[in-house]
């Protein structure tokens, strides 16, 4: 049997450039704070953490006990390095400021994604992106870069199995924790999402409120051999953004959540949910689109800003595309 290499040993072959120390440094912080995350996730209802707290984030959210607490988890661990000079996370109003002396970086993070799915023992994850700082005390505008920027992107699932998924620009590779040793192992190297796919993933309660390029792409995926595609698609909806992504970049797909009469930016969030996800789809082969612009390409204007969000196979997400580009042009 051939030993797989640890994420450790992957990171310190293949990291090159300006950028290695401090990724390496970093990302060993982030896998630190994973499989803390990991422990009192697995621990389920046994701590009592599965609850809902009185309080709600910045979007109106109830809390859940997790939500908070793996937020801690974050900031402790990722301060341990000392690259990362600022954080934004999901769970906090403002980005928090680090006690470092060379803090070059800032950190975005969705510490528990898919949040809802916790005490139903569904998949959850954990998404982050890595921002270059301008200084070693950043201010909100700082964190304000478009996704292009991003130096660094991944997620953890917490699935069937943990696994992390990275890219810092060359690629995508996927480590599962081995729970006999505590390491992450790469699994699955360079992954790539298929061009061609007959999978779709939306909340299809929102049907009625949608736009109608949205309505028209599923309806034809809908009508399958009957239809325009003359192809039978199958449907998936985890409502963990993380486990439909890993979802796709396993066997391709697409995952949808677009803007709509009700929410007309959509619901996910630009900095640490949509950017860091188009980072990492991008970089295996797949599209992400607002519709009407590139993902990454959005120039942020707050923080916690949510952005229509479409992403995955690359031949679908160029179709989705050219339905939204024309609905835009006959208008
Ligand atoms: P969260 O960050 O509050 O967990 O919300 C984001 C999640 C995504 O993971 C998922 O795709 C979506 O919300 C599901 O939304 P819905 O409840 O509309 O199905
Ligand atoms: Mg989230």
């Amino acid at each position: 049997m051939t030993q797989n290499m640890t994420i450790t040993e992957f990171l310190a072959q293949h990291l090159q450039g300006e950028h290695s120390g401090a990724l390496n440094a970093i990302l060993d912080d982030i896998t630190v704070a994973v499989k803390q995350i990991a422990i009192a996730i697995d621990a389920g209802a046994i701590t009592g953490n599965m609850g809902s707290l009185a309080t709600e984030n910045v979007q109106g959210e109830v809390q859940k006990t997790l939500d908070v607490l793996t937020n801690d988890i974050f900031i402790e661990a990722i301060q341990k390095s000392g690259y990362v000079a600022g954080m934004v996370s999901e769970e906090l109003i403002d980005p928090v400021n680090l006690t470092v002396k060379n803090g070059q970086y800032l950190l975005c993070v969705d510490p528990l994604d898919g949040s809802s799915n916790v005490n139903v023992n569904i998949s959850v994850g954990t998404i982050f992106s890595l921002l270059k700082a301008k200084n070693n005390q950043p201010e909100l505008n700082d964190f304000l870069q478009a996704g292009t920027q991003q130096i660094c992107a991944g997620y953890a699932m917490y699935g069937t199995s943990t696994m992390l998924v990275l890219t810092t620009g060359n690629g995508v590779n996927g480590f599962t924790l081995d729970k006999t040793s505590n390491d992450f192992v790469l699994t699955h190297p360079n992954m790539q999402i298929p061009q061609e796919t007959t999978e779709f993933a939306i909340n299809m309660s929102n049907y009625r409120f949608w736009q109608e390029p949205v309505q028209r792409y599923i309806d034809e995926c809908l009508q399958g051999t009957e239809g325009e595609r003359d192809k039978d698609f199958n449907m998936r909806w985890v409502a963990s953004m993380v486990a439909e992504v890993h979802r796709i970049l396993v066997r391709g797909g697409v995952f949808m959540y677009p803007s709509d009469a009700k929410a007309k930016m959509g619901k996910l969030r630009l900095m640490y949910e949509a950017n860091p996800m188009s980072f990492i789809v991008e970089q295996a082969g797949g599209a992400s689109t607002t519709g009407l612009q590139r993902v990454m390409e959005v120039a942020p204007t707050g923080i916690h800003q949510r952005v229509p969000i479409m992403l995955g196979s690359k031949n679908e997400i160029d179709r989705v595309a050219i339905y939204h580009q024309k609905k835009s042009k006959r208008k």
